[in-house]
């Protein structure tokens, strides 16, 4: 039988900070693991290095479930975003290594393709209204069949979404950037843009909209009532997930479909939301949400309750889960839809083999396990380097959230 050998934690910054765990068997077969957490990455390299590592050592890769349980459970610690990244990762590796010893895509071990292709939505954004619609056009162009659309507020410096250059990097200062935020003037001003979308392009386009956890559970129903006729594919985190309940409130004011989860990380923590049909998407992710493993759990039971999913895909989860998330979409019964930001040149030179958009969607690839190679000599050029995502406060200086 082979054993687990190796583990090695491995953290690169081409153009944004990604750790990842490698995984090698005393076979000489590797396996990969996205575990970044955006601006806490430190933190779940040394749980994976001074806590996980020394546990893996000797055991029989083949073990997933096994393994999951052992770390979840063996722990008494349970739940929490550093927890689930690093279990995150350590499955994923197991996976990919199980793909690679079968000789199978990963998603062929996940019961194979229940679509042709994984639906993605893209992010358009402007500093204003024009510049907006210019983006969404463009990325009509490239053929993207669903598009997330958000402007600067005015006088509002710290709108969420907004990209300045080529991409959009949140995490860009080594201290966190503290930001105006304004819940009156998005009120005023958000719904009228996405009016100007939908104006512009008609209903042949799915159009979203992350509201990024800004409003109270009646801001967010009065938002989402005002914007009804605009037949959004969802609106996103309308208000700070944690209080599941809160939702129940937004739900009985609007039909517009609601999407969170992004910064949840268990089955507990979208429970009453999904049995109590609170959400129309779920958003949890393999990196954040304990692996393709429980990531699964998650899905298998939204899809009991009409659930879809709609995985988070931002540019600080790495391509090898976006190699992870594209093999559980496309065998996902109750798949909705699949965020894609894309990744630097030079993060692509770090992670051979990440699975690239034609046409608006994502395929997998056909390699064994998820077919993604790591390159450590273009990582080593590539440093960490603190960053941190930016602070929102409220005209009257108080903190709000982000
Ligand atoms: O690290 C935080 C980002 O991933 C988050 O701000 C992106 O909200 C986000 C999204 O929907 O992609
Ligand atoms: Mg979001």
């Amino acid at each position: 039988m082979a054993t687990i050998d190796r583990v090695e934690v491995l953290v690169t910054s081409p153009g944004r900070n990604f750790v990842t765990l490698r995984i090698t068997t005393s076979d000489g077969v590797t396996g990969l693991g996205d575990a970044t957490l955006n601006g806490r990455e430190l933190a779940v390299a040394s749980y994976l290095r001074d806590h996980v590592a020394p546990l893996l050592a000797g055991r029989d890769p083949a073990r997933v479930e096994d393994t999951w349980q052992y770390l979840y459970k063996g722990a008494y610690w349970r739940r929490g975003p550093v927890t689930m990244t690093a279990i995150a990762a350590v499955d994923v590796a197991l996976w990919d290594i199980k793909g690679k010893v079968a000789g199978l895509p990963v998603y062929q071990l996940l019961g194979g393709r229940s679509r042709d292709g994984v639906l993605v939505y893209c992010h358009a954004s402007g500093v204003d209204v024009a510049a907006l619609v210019d983006d969404v056009a463009a990325y009509r162009e490239k053929g993207f069949k669903a598009i997330r659309a958000q402007a600067a507020v005015p006088g509002v410096s710290g709108t969420y979404g907004i990209r300045k250059g080529a991409y959009y990097e949140p995490a860009a200062t080594a201290l966190p950037e503290e930001q105006l935020w304004s819940t009156e003037a998005y009120l005023d001003f958000a719904p009228a843009y996405l009016a100007k979308v939908r104006e512009k392009f008609g209903f042949g386009l799915h159009l979203l909209h992350d509201v990024h956890h800004r409003l109270t559970p009646i801001e967010a129903a009065r938002f989402g009532k005002s914007v009804e006729e605009l037949r959004l594919f969802w609106m996103e985190d309308p208000t700070p997930a944690e209080n599941q309940e809160a939702f129940r409130l937004i739900r009985q004011h609007t039909t517009t479909p609601i999407a969170t989860g992004e910064v949840l990380n268990s089955i507990w923590d979208v429970k009453q939301l999904i049995t109590e049909q609170l959400i129309d998407y779920v958003r949890t992710t393999t990196v954040h949400a304990g692996g393709i493993t429980h990531l699964r759990r998650i899905f298998d039971l939204a899809a009991l309750y009409q659930v879809r999913t709609g995985s988070h895909g931002a540019s600080d989860l790495s391509p090898v889960t976006v190699a992870a998330a594209v093999a559980v979409d496309i065998s996902q019964p109750n798949f909705g839809i699949q965020e894609h930001m894309g990744h630097t040149i030079e993060t692509y030179e770090v992670f051979r083999g990440t699975p690239q958009v034609t046409d608006g969607l994502l395929h997998p690839s056909e390699e064994p396990g998820l077919g993604i190679e790591y390159d450590d000599e273009v990582a080593a050029r590539f440093p960490y380097q603190p960053r941190y995502l930016p602070v929102a406060r409220n005209l009257d200086g108080s903190v709000h959230d982000w």
